[in-house]
C-alpha cells in the first residue's frame, strides 16, 4: 500500500497505527515535500490526507481506509474494538466529537501560521471555545482511560489519543494541564504501535 500522507498528521497517524497492528506493510509518501505534496494532488481531488493506493484502488479520508483496512483483514484479533447497537451509535458520536476537536485546532493552527492574530477574530476564538466544549464533553465518557467497560481499543480512544497529542505536539491546546488528559495521553502512549507514531521531535 502506499500512503500519502505526513508523519505529523492525527488522521494518518491512525492509519498508520492500524498498518502496525495488523501487520500490513506500506510505503509513506511524504506530502510536506514538494514532490509528495504534487502526487497528492494528483490523486485526491480533496488535498487532504492520508490517501491511500491500495489493492488497485485510490482511498481517501482516514475512516474510509480504516474501514477498508477493517474489512480486508475480518476477524484480525489486533483490529479495533466493535461496537454493536446503541454502543455503535455512541461510538460514532465520539469520533466525530474528537474529530471535531482537532478540526477546530488545525484551523487555528493554520490561520496563526499565516499570521492571523485570535484576538482580532472571533470565528477564531469560536474554534479554540469550541475545542475546550468537545474535550471536556469527552472527558465525561470516558471510564478511565477507556470510553467503554471493554478494555480494547477502538476508533473512539484511538482518534482521541491521536487528535490529543497532536494538539500537544503544536501546543493548541494545554492537554498537559489537565490531569484527565495528561493519564490518558501517558497511558495509550505506552502502546508499541502508538509510541512508534509518535510526531517527530
Ligand atoms: N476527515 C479527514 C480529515 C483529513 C485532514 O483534515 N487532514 C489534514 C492533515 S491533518 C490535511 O490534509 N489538511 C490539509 C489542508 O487542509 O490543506 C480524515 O479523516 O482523513
Amino acid at each position: 500500500m502506499k500512503l500519502y500522507g505526513s508523519v505529523t498528521s492525527p488522521f494518518v497517524r491512525r492509519v498508520r497505527f492500524l498498518c502496525l497492528e495488523l501487520g500490513h506493510q506500506f510505503e509513506l509518501v511524504d506530502t510536506q515535500t514538494e514532490a509528495g505534496q504534487a502526487l497528492l494532488r494528483e490523486k485526491n481531488p480533496i488535498w487532504k490526507v492520508p490517501c491511500a493506493e491500495i489493492d488497485g484502488m485510490l482511498l481517501w479520508d482516514s475512516h474510509t481506509i480504516l474501514e477498508y483496512l477493517s474489512q480486508k483483514y475480518a476477524g484480525h484479533p489486533r483490529l479495533l474494538r466493535q461496537a454493536q447497537g446503541q454502543d455503535y451509535w455512541r461510538e460514532r458520536n465520539l469520533v466525530t466529537a474528537a474529530d471535531a476537536a482537532v478540526e477546530s485546532a488545525i484551523n487555528v493552527f493554520y490561520l496563526t501560521r499565516d499570521g492571523a492574530d485570535v484576538a482580532q477574530i472571533a470565528y477564531l476564538q469560536k474554534q479554540q471555545a469550541r475545542v475546550a466544549s468537545i474535550l471536556s464533553w469527552l472527558k465525561k465518557e470516558l471510564r478511565g482511560v477507556y470510553f467503554t467497560a471493554e478494555e480494547k481499543l477502538g476508533l473512539s480512544e484511538l482518534a482521541l489519543f491521536c487528535n490529543l497529542d497532536w494538539m500537544r505536539f503544536r501546543a493548541m491546546y494545554p492537554v498537559d494541564e489537565d490531569p484527565v488528559l495528561r493519564q490518558y495521553l501517558g497511558f495509550h502512549g505506552k502502546h508499541p504501535s502508538l509510541a512508534a507514531t509518535r510526531p517527530p521531535g
